[in-house]
């Protein structure tokens, strides 16, 4: 009974119009076994790059002369919510053995010792029977030594230590999930002008979520009209247009196909799971001519939909 949509899948409305290009989400951000040895050396750790997501760290350390340093930013608006440890294994044996983890602030870090221990953020031992288990909270609480610190860890630039102090190899993977401090939102604003159908409606049947997958859909047009004006901006607005308003400043105009036989149309949106976009909004409207509008132009408008990238 219901036309199917039109798709479009090869616009990414929110990565294109924001200029990015990738979509993929968070998965392995550093594996020993293809990118290299993570550095043993404090004061110039392994950079990684964190994004929206889970973020996979796989390594092996063993012994004081194979420490693993890495160190890490949380841009405003996104924090650490958890650091799962995926495996903690010892395949020579000794499953008991401890392991050492530590949080220090800023872009360097110390080898641990009794009289740095306390500049730390947090320390705790790790354990093989941990394995599946947040460690993120036994740091938190400096379980061994470190000042603490409050969950979720706020944005910022820490240093991560991987430490086994004993003969046995030690084979690790650990997911920190990063998230928005906020939820991901999609909020219609403003009137919109009738044409036809009456006024069309811009809206998203998915929130936008860093790292998913959201859509701009248009429905409630007039089947086959357009082509149809899409505008994008960072700020939102209400000038007097053709009889209706522009909603948004747009930084950004985008001619996309005529609506469906449904009088509708609908713009796959992957997201790029980048966590410096955690709490930016980004504004839309969308207008096309309908011989049902009123004013010089004819033009049907949608109300504004106004994003949050969030989690
Ligand atoms: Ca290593
Ligand atoms: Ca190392």
């Amino acid at each position: 009974m219901f036309a199917s949509r039109t798709r479009v899948p090869f616009l990414t409305a929110g990565a294109l119009l924001l200029g990015l290009a990738s979509t993929t989400s968070a998965g392995v951000v550093h594996d020993e076994s293809s990118d290299g040895d993570l550095s043993g050396n404090p004061g110039a750790p392994t950079p990684v790059a964190f994004e929206v997501g889970t973020n996979t760290v796989i390594g092996t350390v063993v012994n004081t002369s194979a420490r693993d340093y890495f160190t890490f930013t949380l841009p405003a608006g996104s924090v650490l919510t958890a650091i799962q440890l995926v495996t903690y294994q010892f395949p020579n044996g000794n499953p008991g053995n401890t392991g050492y983890h530590c949080l220090a602030s800023g872009s360097t870090s110390f080898t641990p010792n009794l009289a740095n221990a306390a500049l730390f953020l947090g320390g705790a031992h790790v354990f093989g029977f941990q394995g599946g288990t947040d460690i993120l909270p036994g740091l938190a609480t400096a379980a061994q030594n470190g000042s603490g610190f409050s969950l979720p860890l706020a944005s910022g630039t820490y240093t991560y230590e991987i430490q086994q102090t004993g003969p046995e190899v030690t084979d690790y993977q650990l997911d920190f999930v990063v998230e928005c401090v906020g939820a991901a939102a999609a909020v219609p604003y403003g009137a919109g002008k009738p044409g036809t159908n009456g006024v069309p409606v811009l809206s998203s049947t998915a929130p936008p979520v860093l790292g998913g997958l959201s859509d701009l859909t248009i429905s409630n047009g007039l089947a086959g009209a357009g082509p149809v004006l899409l505008f994008v901006g960072f700020s939102s607005t209400s000038l007097p247009f053709d009889g209706g308003a522009l909603l948004v400043n747009p930084s950004l105009t985008l001619t996309l196909p005529p609506l469906g036989p449904a009088g509708s149309l609908t713009l796959p949106a992957p997201l790029p799971p980048d966590p410096t976009l955690c709490g930016l909004s980004l504004f839309t409207q969308a207008m096309y001519a309908d011989p049902a509008a009123g004013g010089f132009n004819q033009s049907a408008q949608t109300n504004g939909l106004q994003w949050t990238f969030g989690s």
